[in-house]
């Protein structure tokens, strides 16, 4: 495992055979969100997440993952969102803008929200960067995210008793 990987067993999660989760996947660069989305789906089921508590929902991009887990949320649904997106730098501006927007809207959205939302979104400079964290060399960032929410949903609870 990578130093940079973040270390957790799954085996010492939580139970989440309570829980319930949404996760926001954007389309755009959907080899990779897909590959996070497999992953976080993955790390959910070992913990015990429930087939049907786990809503899984599209957004095209990965700005439009600021409206998807707002909505989300809203519905009162789900225990905690991971959003799941890749923004791939290239020469484009809009790569500081999109992560930045996402940014601080994901960060206002836990702390105006009841709900923890974690933040999925892969902000690289190569494409090759991202493969890493998507199941590559790097591991899959998205069993993080899902290890993530499982521990939040777990603090929110810890909260309540
Ligand atoms: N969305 C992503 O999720 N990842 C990207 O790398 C990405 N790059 C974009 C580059 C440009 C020039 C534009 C216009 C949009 C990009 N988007 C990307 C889409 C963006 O998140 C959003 O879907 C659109 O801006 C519509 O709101």
């Amino acid at each position: 495992m990578s130093s940079t990987t973040h270390s957790y067993r799954p085996t010492d999660l939580p139970d989440a055979s309570e829980m319930r989760f949404g996760i926001v996947v954007a389309e755009w660069n959907q080899h990779i969100t897909g590959a996070l989305l497999e992953g976080a789906l993955r790390i959910l089921r070992q913990a015990g997440a429930g087939e049907h508590a786990v809503t899984v929902m599209h957004v095209p991009g990965s700005f439009e993952l600021i409206y998807g887990a707002a909505e989300l949320a809203r519905h009162g649904l789900v225990d905690a969102i991971i959003t799941i997106g890749c923004v791939i730098r290239g020469d484009t501006p809009h790569f500081d803008y999109i992560c930045q927007g996402v940014t601080q809207e994901i960060a206002r959205q836990n702390t105006e929200g009841k709900i923890p939302v974690i933040f999925g979104l892969l902000t690289t400079n190569t494409e090759q960067q991202a493969l890493d964290r998507a199941g590559g060399t790097l591991g899959n960032k998205g069993e993080e995210f899902a290890a993530t929410a499982i521990k939040m949903v777990n603090y929110a609870w810890q909260l309540q008793k």
